[in-house]
């Protein structure tokens, strides 16, 4: 049986690097609580991604519930069904209506030329997500936004590291979320972050993550959604690495795109121009007519050689009943189509080219 692969595999730093790095947590016994490797990685975070704040937290889907709240929006939000289901429970779970609006076929984000039919006098914001890393178009929905007074909130958990002209992705809308998790292109095992474009919000979500308390004193409500040393140590050994993580995911990305670019019947997500990617995830849209079988046929192939793809994003977030209602897949037909026929296929660090290669050959073979 071949070596098993998986979709994704967390990457860390070398071992003794960690040890080395929570040395000083052992001997001040200080564990949590805005520590000082909490604020180096706080600190480190905003130099690498080009901002003037970040709020760490325990999870990016904290992070996000953190931002809503401080942000003490109300009303209707509108954003994507085609995402993680973190992203709608986030806004239900924040009292906020989800208002579902469909997606672009070609990079599978939020279609800003639908927003404005779904805006109305309740709407407060709208939460994009730079799904699979591939950035929204910033510049359209914020313009929609400044015309109706609404705030953006950007789900940016697949977009760490991702850059456009230059410019970072955290540097765009009112709010930015990333997610640390173990799955992510840089973790901190599990870990958020929130990022604010009005500085004096960062404070206000410290409160809000830190039961709302300012020193000794009970300023404003809040839950506990803090990150503690040893979460922020693995951040600062694996922020030295980032650079050559990225790179080793790009080496297998490519391969998967040289390999399978131009393959009837088989879609990869949209080359964004000027945008440097982080290759967080790698998405396939096989289209049955035309390629001969179904994403769940590819899915089981690959299963039998013990590679596990996954169906990230299946099924639409907006056709969970928990989520205020059950919407059908028919008001948003391109996110319920490329919901039905996409797979995203293993990338990681160290996943290297010869094993997109097999990947690939597994793939290919099915075509009918
Ligand atoms: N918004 C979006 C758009 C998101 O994608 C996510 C999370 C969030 C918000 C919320 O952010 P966090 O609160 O999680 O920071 C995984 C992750 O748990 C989740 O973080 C991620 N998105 C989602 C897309 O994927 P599962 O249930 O698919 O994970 P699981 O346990 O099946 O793991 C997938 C593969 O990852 C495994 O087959 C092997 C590998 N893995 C997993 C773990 C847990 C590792 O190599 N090491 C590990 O420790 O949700």
């Amino acid at each position: 049986m071949d070596e098993k692969i998986l979709v994704t595999r967390s990457t860390l730093p070398p071992f003794e690097e960690y040890c080395e790095e929570i040395r000083e947590i052992w001997e001040s016994r200080w564990l949590t609580n805005s520590g000082v490797k909490h604020q180096a990685l706080e600190q480190a975070l905003c130099g690498y991604l080009g901002v003037s704040n970040l709020a760490l937290c325990v999870n990016g889907h904290l992070a996000l519930e953190c931002i809503l709240e401080t942000m003490e929006l109300k009303g209707e939000v509108i954003t994507t069904p085609f995402t993680f289901v973190s992203t709608t429970n986030a806004i239900v779970r924040r009292g906020l209506t989800p208002v579902f609006c469909d997606i672009r076929p070609d990079d599978f984000t939020m279609d800003p030329d639908l927003i404005e039919p779904l805006i109305t006098e309740n709407t407060c914001a709208i939460v994009p997500v730079h799904v699979y890393g591939s950035l929204c178009n910033d510049e359209a929905i914020e313009k929609i936004a400044q015309k109706y007074r609404l705030k953006v909130i950007y789900d940016a958990a697949h977009a760490f590291g991702v850059t456009k002209n230059g410019k970072s992705a955290a540097t765009l809308g009112d709010a930015s979320m990333f997610s640390f998790h173990a799955t992510k292109v840089f973790n901190t095992v599990e870990g958020g972050g929130a990022v604010f474009r009005d500085p004096a919000l960062y404070e206000a979500l410290n409160r809000r993550k830190n039961f709302g308390i300012n020193g000794e004193a009970l300023v404003s409500f809040g839950g506990n959604a803090k990150m503690n040393e040893f979460a922020a140590a693995m951040g600062l050994c694996n922020l030295r690495h980032i650079d050559a993580s990225i790179a080793s995911r790009k080496e297998a990305a490519m391969r998967y795109r040289e390999r399978l670019s131009g393959v009837p019947g088989v879609q990869l997500a949209a080359v964004q121009p000027g945008v440097e990617s982080n290759y967080a995830y790698f998405p396939a849209v096989f289209d049955p007519e035309v390629f001969g079988c179904t994403r769940d046929d590819v899915l089981a192939a690959l299963a039998e050689h013990n590679i596990a793809a996954r169906k990230y994003f299946y099924p639409l977030t907006s056709t969970v009943a928990a989520f205020g209602g059950a919407h059908p897949e028919t008001e948003t037909p391109v996110a319920a189509r490329i919901s039905r026929s996409v797979l995203c296929l293993p990338l990681y660090e160290g996943l290297g080219a010869d094993n997109a290669d097999r990947i690939c050959d597994i793939i290919l073979a099915l075509k009918k």
